[in-house]
């Protein structure tokens, strides 16, 4: 994982950012990220979401087994974690530095700004047979007793 242009950012526990370097000029900035940046997966889909609703709340599920990072582009949300015991909460305010989604932690992503486009790569097709989207089987999935 060791890789020039990714580094991990800050240690948080249940899970991790990953770092892309902003490459700048006198006209702004570009964000690169190929197979070769040190993603812990091969992309296989890019999706987005902007557009955001006030006060609205999404996710609320776990993944089988899909494995994601999700950076917001713009603007800012929050990602609530939870790996069925505990809860973190993180900002997600920098377009060139992605959330670790792992499979089996549960997240949901509330206080999106206007503005916000959250940008997720993912390592498999969309499959909705993949979602855990109760709860309490998610809890026992990761056998919480
Ligand atoms: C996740 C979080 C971060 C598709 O048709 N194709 C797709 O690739 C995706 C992701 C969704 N959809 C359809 C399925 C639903 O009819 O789009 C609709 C909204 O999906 P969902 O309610 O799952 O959206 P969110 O924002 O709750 O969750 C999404 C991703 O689905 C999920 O994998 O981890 O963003």
């Amino acid at each position: 994982m060791d890789n020039i242009s990714c580094h991990w950012k800050i240690k948080m526990n249940l899970t991790k950012f990953f770092s892309f370097p902003n490459i700048g000029d006198n006209r702004g900035l570009l964000v690169s990220i190929d197979s070769s940046s040190g993603l812990p997966f091969e992309m296989k889909r890019i999706y987005f979401i902007h557009g955001t609703k006030q006060n609205t709340s999404r996710g609320q599920h776990a993944h089988k087994k899909l494995h994601q990072v999700a950076f917001c582009i713009s603007g800012s949300c929050v990602m609530i974690l939870d790996d069925g015991k505990n809860q973190e909460e993180v900002i997600l305010n920098s377009p060139n530095e992605g959330i670790n989604i792992p499979p089996l932690l549960w997240h949901e992503m509330i206080n999106f700004t206007s503005d916000c486009i959250l940008l997720v790569l993912a390592n498999d097709y969309y499959d909705e047979n993949d979602y855990i989207r109760d709860y309490k089987e998610f809890q026992k999935i990761k056998e919480v007793p």
